[in-house]
């Protein structure tokens, strides 16, 4: 039986329309998703939309709009964004939706019953676009320390406990080393947390976009309880027996976030999900801030990143290949056109497609376009390539759980450049005259190399790989990475290449 993985996104704001940082956190989650499910995992990825709260409900009534047409509206441009970039998520969930109403009824009264939740008054600082609460101690120069503008708010409100789970999160984290990655973050959350934690207003009272509390329909939920629930309401929460200790995705294997809303995933979430007697997840990763050619993305300089357009300028696989290899997964990055142009044509271009692009061309021309026999006897050098990847899938393993995409992609690029280097060494285009079958066993050893390399690829290149596994005649229930072990058995028909990555200006 194989065993579940359970992985999310954040659920993303429709105030707007998506970017390249939520393009960037669902291909982070798709990587994985795709690893495990090669690697014989029974994958439940989750992306969906974050519809409720002040923001939206304003982003609405700037365009004149109800909230719900709205957010019919916006939440279809985020479907949309999975097909450009070629996301296999398995749910999309959207906070409108029926089943996840239900599931927000259900944990706001389990934390009522638990005695957690208490009726009082907020007065305070509010931030819409950081949908954020804040303490006069942390208004920098008038404003949320993300730079958001501040309203001062004064309401009724239900008060979650948060202060009473203090010590059992910062024990929760001690105990789990790896709830928290990477270790930067977890520094920066334990130190908050050591800071004292304040009760957390959990409902609003002044607009009524959101889902009502239960038997006080003057309040809605504060969006982000809603929002964090969303992890819950895709695994049927809403009708689990057991308090999800039966469910079979939850708890989640992985949160991946951005850096920005870590403490809602790493401080909140948890205090709730403890409060309510549910399971916690085993891991938050947040990654770093992507910037534009140096400067910060935003709407107000009109440098945002367009996903769709960057997909049709330079290719779906092209674009998955930089974000991944560019920044190591967890720092912050720039984007720069310069380096996407690199990136594309010495890594894509000139070290993976060229690869595949002479090998081809060199068995159609001198192999009748039939892929040589496995041969009885591959030497030294041979097997140095070939058992170059199938030996370190632990290594890989790894490098995704720990989420080293770069490294990863890293790795394979060193495998790539030694099989460029050994067809350079090995000539085979000189050993067609003076040694045929030698020149099959190194053209079998490439191929060989090439099969290996794109299974591994997959998660992160899925169209180019499907093209070379297509043309190289692996069949697609031999992709898997238990059958990296299964060497080819060579022998099949194949025809020109055609070219896998174009070279750009
Ligand atoms: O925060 N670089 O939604 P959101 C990298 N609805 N990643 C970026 C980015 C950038 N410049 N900009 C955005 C919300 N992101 C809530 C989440 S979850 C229960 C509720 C990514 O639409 C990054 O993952 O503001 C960040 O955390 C997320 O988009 C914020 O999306």
């Amino acid at each position: 039986m194989s065993s579940p993985f359970y992985i999310t996104t954040p659920i993303y704001y429709v105030n707007d329309v998506p970017h390249i940082g939520h393009a960037y956190t669902t291909l982070a989650c798709d990587v994985m998703a795709r690893f495990k499910r090669l690697d014989d995992f029974e994958v439940f990825f989750l992306t969906g939309t974050d519809e409720h709260g002040q923001k939206v409900e304003t982003a609405a009534n700037n365009k004149g709009l109800k909230p719900q047409d709205f957010v019919d509206d916006v939440s279809v441009n985020f479907r949309s964004l999975l097909k450009c970039m070629n996301f296999s998520n398995d749910d999309f969930i959207r906070t409108t939706e029926k089943r996840h109403f239900n599931s927000c009824q259900r944990i706001w009264n389990k934390l009522v019953e638990n005695g957690n939740i208490y009726l009082g008054k907020y007065s305070g600082w509010y931030a819409v676009r950081d949908e954020a609460f804040f303490l006069e101690s942390e208004i920098v120069d008038g404003k949320a320390p993300s730079g958001a503008p501040v309203e001062w708010v004064e309401e009724p409100s239900y008060f979650f406990n948060l202060s009473k789970w203090q010590d059992k999160l910062l024990k929760y984290y001690d105990e789990n080393k790896d709830f928290i990655s990477p270790n930067t973050r977890r520094n920066e959350v334990i130190s908050f947390v050591k800071g004292g934690l304040k009760d957390l207003s959990v409902s609003r009272t002044s607009f009524s976009w959101g889902i009502k509390v239960p038997n006080d329909e003057q309040h809605i939920m504060y969006v982000w309880l809603d929002a964090l629930t969303n992890y819950l309401s895709a695994c049927d929460y809403a009708n689990n027996e057991n308090n999800m200790k039966n469910s079979k995705f939850w708890p989640a294997d992985i949160h991946m976030v951005g850096k920005d809303i870590i403490r809602f995933h790493a401080v909140y979430w948890p205090a709730f999900l403890m409060a309510a007697d549910l399971p916690l997840p085993k891991k938050v990763f947040a990654h770093g801030w992507w910037t534009n050619e140096g400067n910060k993305i935003s709407k107000s300089l009109g440098n945002v990143i367009n996903p769709f357009d960057l997909v049709e300028e330079y290719g779906v696989d092209q674009i998955r290949y930089f974000l991944m290899r560019e920044v190591p997964f967890g720092n912050d990055g720039d984007f720069s056109k310069t380096q996407l142009n690199n990136r594309i044509n010495s890594d894509l271009a000139n070290s993976y497609g060229n690869l595949f692009q002479r090998v081809i061309s060199m068995i159609c021309k001198n192999c009748n376009k039939t892929i040589p026999q496995k041969p009885e006897f591959l030497n030294k050098e041979d097997l140095v390539l070939v058992n170059s990847l199938k030996d370190k899938i632990d290594d890989y393993r790894n490098l995704i759980d720990n989420q080293k995409f770069d490294q990863f992609l890293k790795n394979i690029w060193l495998v790539i450049s030694s099989a460029n280097k050994y067809t350079d060494e090995q000539a085979p285009w000189s050993l067609k005259k003076t040694d045929f079958k030698r020149m099959e066993v190194v053209l079998f050893t490439l191929i060989e190399t090439l099969r290996q390399i794109s299974i591994l690829l997959q998660p992160f290149l899925p169209n180019t790989t499907k093209s070379v596994l297509d043309q190289i005649k692996i069949p697609l229930n031999e992709r898997n990475f238990k059958h990296l072990e299964n060497i080819y058995k060579g022998e099949e028909k194949i025809e020109l290449p055609e070219p896998l990555f174009p070279r750009v200006q």
